[in-house]
């Protein structure tokens, strides 16, 4: 497959104003016809022939202004017509046939009901188009099908009008604002929907429908009074109002991601709308308004504003990524949000940026865009823009965002077009800056701070990683928030703000007669790692005393960080090891007893460093080793806290149920405390858990008690483990978390475990939750995935093969926990590789598997 590169882009050489599609409606046979009206592009070079992109399609009929024609070439899987004149007609018929299309990209038949997911390429797979995001076109779309099988017909815009025609029945669809073919969408099926109403800042009435399966209905409540407070907080924060009489959302149970903000129609994987206490983790319920917050703040920031090309979508997505995490802090706690965030970006990002997949936030080039759907373009993409808006203030920062909706609406923008808006309204200069959208990797910065009389000194010195394909480096602005700590006080003088945007700079802080303690990073106000020279007694008292609740929780994380490296670099003697535990139980107890954290913000100091991120710090990874030093780190504190945990867990039981912070964090707690207790002293943990989970009156602790369980060896762990599958049999979504328990667990066995899971009659490989839940989490769990036997990789590796003609999408992205093993020891680095030299070698692969594949060997 051919690489695509961003400086090729050439505009379209057509416009096409207008789109008529015609659907009649059949799971096993749609028939699609299309009329496009098109007229050269005077600001394009001019081209007789005109190229409508198509996959795997056959033309039934091609017309030219009204006459058929015979005169038009295939290209591969493209339509070519030769256009004589300034404007023309083109109508062409195909026909498909959703209930075959497993990949899940164009029209596809889900439980019955039709639907459509179109982003990024699969408007091709329903219709000849020119499918690029640069070209705009507004839609009519004319859908029939049978009555009884499709009740309800869904598309873009406002329904203009319907009819019936004996069994089969018809309605009409218009949507006044152009849009690319990615955007376009249409469901078909037996839905239900609530209903309500939203009115905006200027006194329009708009019509919101959540639709699902009939017996789904009661679960839809939170989506819905999300949807309404996305619009109002869009209005507030952003000065966005919704632009049409109508907003609907549909769920569907195979979905290959989270949701798509079709304009006016939006359709959801149902995991990111039904939510209710029983069956819907606390978790569940905050992803439920995010992902509702984001879909929606869609509608201006990529659908008003769309991308000019694909290698812009962190113009929509790190944007709008940063506005649903901006959403949310404001709805819920914003330092437990913050520090979720950077976990997500540890996670996620920042191992993409120190492997064979790293890319820019604007990648330069790609063989299959949908492998570009990366944490580095949507969570780097926010980190990015949120760096902006620290460097601006958030009032000039929401001067550039309304010179941007002002200036690009209606357009498909660049993100030079997003960067120069803000430079214009927030007065900012950015020229350095724009490196962030070029370079790829992690920046790292060391710091030191001395103290030379009154003064504090502080040293700074970046180094960017070298990438692939971006060998030399040159150094960013990064901005940091700091703060000087008075030891005895606790107290600073004031947060300030510096830019390192040279490779290595000094910073002189006067009026100190003792040596202050440097809280750096605060707020992660860069996207980076800090390397920085402090003592251990500084970082304990910032974990205690730090008032920036994240640079608390990073202290924190630091300080087990620290020990967990230097343990597994088997750098610490026995004594050394224990007494180093001990300090930082000894840390941990400081926080379990401080009265002024939230137990919300309690549960996240008391959290450890994933065993990602740990190996993240060192050069090679023995996962076995890491994560037997982390277990043993867990127990060591589980035990010396036992007491103090316990109280804990006892006054946690007495909340009642209820959605706020309180009990949030209440719930929070108690599965801490039984994670700590299963390292510490099992027997005790398991029966706790079992009381927890027989108690529970939701799903948080009953999921929680469970996870626990399912990491222990003993009768609890079995009898609890078939009645939660008894108890929820028929519910998918929970079946769901059955399967990701047993993947994602502690237990000795997991590889067993899931590979009679895979045999289970509820394991399916063409329901993509299905296969992340058991596969995603089990790829996820080093315990299982990282096994010294290499078992887990040929497990990763025969599911790759066995998925990709299925579902390629969801197969490619199985490939990135497989490509990391430069960064792990030798002989599992072998154990990896050899996976993927396997895969690469197989007969016929995806573009988005060979391109996966062929860059982590590369
Ligand atoms: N824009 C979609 C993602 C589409 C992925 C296509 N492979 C959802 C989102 O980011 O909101
Ligand atoms: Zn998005």
């Amino acid at each position: 497959p051919p690489e695509i590169r961003r400086e090729d882009y050439r505009p379209f050489p057509w416009m096409v104003p207008e789109t008529r599609l015609e659907f009649d409606l059949g799971l096993e046979s749609t028939r699609v016809r299309s009329r496009l009206t098109v007229a050269r592009n005077a600001k394009a070079d001019a081209s007789p022939t005109i190229r409508l992109n198509g996959d795997g399609l056959v033309p039934t009929s091609v017309k030219v202004d009204g006459e058929p024609t015979r005169a038009y070439t295939m290209d591969g899987d493209d339509l070519v017509l030769t256009l004589p004149g300034e404007a023309h007609e083109i109508a062409i018929e195909t026909e498909i046939d959703p209930s075959s299309n497993t990949q899940l990209m164009g029209l596809y038949a889900s439980n019955g009901m039709l639907c459509t997911q179109c982003e990024s390429e699969g408007f091709r797979r329903i219709t000849f188009f020119p499918d690029r995001p640069d070209v705009l076109s507004t839609f009519t779309v004319r859908m029939s099908g049978a009555r009884d099988q499709f009740p309800i017909l869904l598309c873009n815009g406002n329904r203009t009008d319907e009819g019936e025609d004996g069994d089969t029945h018809w309605a009409e669809w218009h949507d006044p604002w152009p849009k690319p073919s990615y955007l376009f969408a249409l469901v078909a099926g037996d839905l239900v929907a609530r209903s309500d109403s939203f009115t905006t800042m200027n006194g329009r009435e708009v019509e919101l429908n959540v639709w699902v399966r009939d017996g789904d209905l009661p679960r839809t409540e939170h989506a819905m009074e999300s949807l309404k407070r996305s619009m109002k907080w869009d209005e507030e924060a952003f000065g966005r109002e919704y632009d049409l009489d109508l907003f609907n959302i549909v769920a569907v149970s195979d979905f290959n991601m989270g949701a798509m903000e079709n304009k006016g129609l939006n359709v959801f994987n149902t995991k990111y709308v039904l939510a209710d206490p029983e069956t819907a983790t606390d978790g569940d319920f905050d992803a439920v308004e995010g992902v509702i917050g984001h879909e929606y703040f869609h509608n201006w920031s990529g659908n008003r504003i769309t991308c000019r090309d694909f290698f812009q979508l962190s113009l929509k997505e790190g944007f709008t990524v940063l506005r649903d995490q901006l959403f949310s802090q404001d709805m819920g706690s914003e330092p437990v949000k913050r520090i979720e965030d950077v976990r997500i970006l540890r996670l996620a990002q920042f191992p993409e940026d120190s492997g064979p997949l790293a890319h820019p936030i604007r990648p330069d080039s790609y063989r299959e865009i949908s492998n570009f759907y990366t944490a580095t373009v949507y969570n780097k993409g926010a980190e990015v823009i949120r760096m902006m808006r620290t460097m601006a203030g958030e009032e000039a920062f929401r001067k550039g965002t309304d010179l941007y909706f002002d200036r690009h609406d209606g357009e498909a923008a660049t993100c030079e077009d997003f960067v120069r808006s803000i430079e214009d309204g927030a007065g900012l200069d950015l020229e350095q800056f724009r490196l962030w959208y070029s370079q790829a990797g992690t920046p790292k910065v060391s710091v030191e701070l001395t103290h030379e009389g009154e003064e504090a000194v502080l040293k700074l010195r970046q180094t960017v990683p070298p990438t692939p394909g971006q060998p030399d480096k040159k150094p960013m602005p990064i901005p940091l928030k700091l703060a000087l700590f008075d030891q005895q006080s606790a107290s600073h003088s004031g947060e300030k703000l510096v830019v390192l945007d040279t490779e290595s700079a000094e910073h002189r802080f006067d009026g100190f007669a003792n040596k202050p303690v440097l809280s750096i990073n605060r707020g992660f106000s860069a996207p980076v790692t800090i390397d920085r020279a402090i003592d251990r007694e500084d970082l304990v008292f910032l974990a205690a005393s730090d008032n920036d609740p994240f640079a608390r929780y990073e202290a924190m994380q630091d300080l087990m960080v620290r020990h967990l490296v230097a343990a597994v670099g088997g750098k610490l003697s026995e004594e050394e090891r224990n007494r180093g535990g001990a300090s930082i139980a000894e840390a941990m107890g400081a926080i379990l007893a401080d009265p002024d954290i939230d137990d919300l913000m309690r549960g996240e100091l008391m959290s450890m460093p994933s065993q990602t991120y740990i190996a993240e710090q060192m050069e090679l990874a023995d996962p076995g080793l890491i994560h037997a030093e982390r277990e043993r780190l867990k127990a060591l504190i589980g035990s010396q806290l036992s007491e103090p945990l316990h109280r804990l867990y006892e006054r946690a039981e007495q909340v009642p149920f209820s959605l706020d912070a309180e009990a949030k964090g209440a719930r929070k707690l108690k599965t801490m405390v039984l994670a700590y207790a299963a390292a510490s002293d099992p027997e005790k943990a398991a029966e706790l858990a079992a009381h927890q989970y027989d108690r529970a009156d939701n799903m948080t602790d009953r999921q929680g008690a469970l996870m626990v369980l399912t990491g222990l060896e003993g009768v609890e762990r079995t009898n609890k483990l078939l009645d939660f599958y008894n108890r929820y049999e028929g519910n998918a979504l929970v079946i769901d978390k059955w399967f990701a328990l047993q993947a994602s667990s502690l237990h000795p066995k997991v590889v067993e475990h899931v590979k009679a899971l895979a045999d289970h009659p509820d394991f399916t490989l063409r329901n993509p939750n299905r296969v992340r839940s058991l596969y995603m989490a089990f790829a996820g769990n080093p315990q299982g995935f990282h096994a010294a036997s290499g078992e887990g990789y040929k497990m990763i590796g025969d599911l790759i093969l066995e998925l990709d003609p299925i579902n390629a999408q969801t197969a490619a992205r199985f490939v990135p926990p497989l490509g990391r093993w430069r960064k792990v020891e030798s002989q599992r680095a072998a154990l990896m590789r050899e996976q993927l030299e396997r895969i690469a070698k197989a007969e016929k692969l995806s573009r988005d598997t060979y391109e996966q594949v062929s860059r982590s060997l590369a």
